[in-house]
């Protein structure tokens, strides 16, 4: 057969995987709307997409996975090491060798009457030197045209690597999406992913987390750079200076609307703006004149459907009006459109919801769409898409946020004393369960960073990592780092705090920090914003200056409860755990006292 490569690496490893699983066929993506376009042909003519309205939709297609393949699967998700101790205590783990043997006895023969694809694809803009080059086998056309959605592919990504070793090995086997030999492995030490069994987004996509999250962090730990699980947003001010802000979350706390946020009016009026760089992922490297820059690594966004509307995001809603995949949403057939809780308030009578049955909105009690639905719509249809998005060098990185969601811990925003500290605050970060996940609300769960389910090695290292990037940079030109709690309740369970769009009187506290202009008071957990820099101007009537102290206020008790769940986290990382981390532990004791 013909490669599109003369990379011997790259050929031989194909060669042997073709050896493996025996295709009928095998087709490299070149990235040609061409051959593009034959695919989705063929997907409709299978079943496996569904064009929607041409008019309305232009370029957009649905697709539905198996019902018992709707999400991320971390418990079947491995960190494939030398020792367990690298890959550490909060992954699963499995030895190399076995691994590799339980999943090529898998993958055995598995591609027989199917077309094996090759996907060359590149994380962040082809030719930076922040990006990297994967290769990713699949069996499923599904997965090639939402990689070509999220990430840079074809012909261009292979001149870039040249016969360069350096690039990820993917292998994706759809198999018979039995959800008991479902595996999604990871070997930093090989560069390599292997993934079987599943057909859903993030179990296949394996640019996103098992490359640009779970490689890319032990990549960036042994180069000296770093992948966060991290959102990039622009803030222009009224005289045009932008100022850029990395920013991490768990699930479920708004990241795609934090990186899409429309000023409110009295900000946009004055000339406020925010632009899109990124809703997920950030890869971080120094720049020549000391400061940190980021990428976003990829090329589109795979965000939830629920919940998604005019009000709560309209640049991501937009952002889905073309070239657009639907996954798992409800199928309006009135139209030939999709629909989703939350879009509106007027579900379509006439729908099939996302399982494939016939649907009425209107009367029944099941959901039209999986909460778990999903768009992939490409980063250049966003309406505020940052000029910046396709720099090969980055954006300047002037702040870091950390966040979760806690009905009465931690204050609308905090600073951290300095990086360290700053360290210290991600590795605590923790989020009360909502119910829209299973299992029970409220509870507390650890989520370093957001990285928890992402980190490719062993957590411990990661955190030293972060405090040795820090020992390399001039304190004057490290980003500043904080913590927002969007989700303070009174004492009756109301959101304290409007949130949305709102949340840019926090971002500009945020700045303006940064820029040293203005002050802060200093409590045990860090700098707290005082109560007049946070500019409530249009929103008096829904915000009190009562309720904004209280969102403002860090009630100790509470904090000497959490030092409790910290220090019980913390015991499971042993030895590990680096000093720095447990003396920062050890001056919020003291500084509670
Ligand atoms: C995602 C996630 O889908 O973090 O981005 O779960
Ligand atoms: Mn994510």
């Amino acid at each position: 057969m013909k490669h599109l490569t003369q990379n011997k690496t790259v050929i031989d490893w194909i060669e042997e995987k073709i050896e493996l699983v025996k295709p009928d066929e095998v087709v490299w993506i070149d990235g040609s709307e061409e051959q593009l376009e034959a695919l989705r042909k063929e997907a409709c003519s299978t079943g496996e997409l569904e064009k929607l309205n041409e008019e309305l939709l232009p370029g957009c297609y649905l697709h539905r996975t198996a019902v018992n393949d709707v999400a991320r699967v971390e418990g079947r998700t491995f960190i494939c090491t030398e020792t367990k101790e690298e890959a550490g205590p909060t992954n699963n783990w499995m030895a190399p060798a076995e691994a590799y043997e339980m999943l090529y006895d898998i993958a055995r023969d598995s591609y027989k009457g199917r077309t094996m694809y090759v996907i060359p694809y590149s994380m962040g803009p082809v030719g930076s030197p922040f990006s990297k080059v994967g290769i990713e086998l699949t069996d499923s056309i599904y997965v090639v045209l939402n990689m070509v959605i999220m990430t840079r592919t074809g012909k261009a990504v292979m001149e870039a690597l040249g016969d360069s070793n350096d690039w990820v090995r993917g292998l994706h086997c759809k198999c018979d999406i039995d959800d008991e030999k479902r595996y999604i492995c990871q070997f930093p030490q090989d560069n390599t992913i292997i993934s079987v069994n599943s057909g859903y987004g993030g179990n296949v996509l394996l640019g996103k987390k098992c490359f640009a999250l779970r490689i890319a962090s032990y990549q960036g730990w042994k180069e000296n750079w770093q992948a966060e699980h991290m959102l990039i947003l622009g803030l222009e001010n009224p005289q045009g200076e932008v100022k850029y802000i990395c920013a991490a979350f768990p699930s479920a706390c708004g990241k795609t609307n934090l990186a899409m946020l429309i000023p409110p009016e009295g900000y946009k009026a004055k000339g406020y703006k925010v632009w899109c760089v990124g809703d997920d992922i950030s890869w971080i490297r120094k720049g020549p004149d000391g400061r940190l820059y980021a990428i976003n690594p990829e090329n589109g966004f795979f965000g939830v459907a629920p919940g998604t509307n005019v009000k709560s995001n309209p640049n991501a809603l937009a952002a889905t009006m073309k070239n657009t995949i639907f996954t798992n949403v409800a199928h309006n057939l009135d139209n030939n459109t999709v629909w989703w809780e939350g879009l509106d308030k007027n579900p379509p009578e006439n729908a099939i919801e996302w399982k494939g049955n016939p649907w009425n909105g209107k009367t029944s009690e099941e959901k039209g769409a999986h909460p778990n639905s999903r768009l992939t719509a490409p980063a250049v249809n966003c309406p505020c898409i940052s000029p910046e998005f396709e720099n090969p060098a980055g954006v300047p990185i002037s702040a870091i946020v950390f966040g979760g969601r806690r009905a009465k811990l931690a204050p609308l925003v905090y600073q951290s004393r300095d990086w360290n500290h700053g360290v210290f605050v991600g590795s605590i970060m923790a989020s009360e369960t909502t119910a829209a996940a299973a299992g029970a609300v409220g509870v507390v769960r650890r989520d370093p960073m957001a990285m928890l389910p992402f980190c490719g090695y062993n957590m411990a290292d990661y955190w030293q990592h972060w405090v040795n990037i820090g020992k390399t940079l001039d304190p004057e030109k490290a980003p500043k780092i904080f913590n927002v709690n969007w989700f303070r309740k009174d004492d009756d369970g109301n959101f304290l705090w409007p949130g949305f769009g709102d949340n840019l009187r926090v971002l500009e506290w945020i700045i303006k920090r940064c820029d040293g202009k203005v002050d802060a008071d200093e409590t045990a957990i860090g700098y707290v914003p005082k109560a007049e820099d946070i500019n409530l101007e249009g929103i008096e009537d829904e915000v009190s200056d009562a309720q904004l102290k209280e969102i403002l206020s860090v009630d100790n008790s509470l904090w000497d409860a959490e030092v409790a769940g910290i220090e019980e986290f913390y015991a499971k990382f042993g030895d590990k755990l680096p000093a720095t981390l447990k003396n920062e532990l050890e001056t919020l004791k003291a500084n509670l006292k």
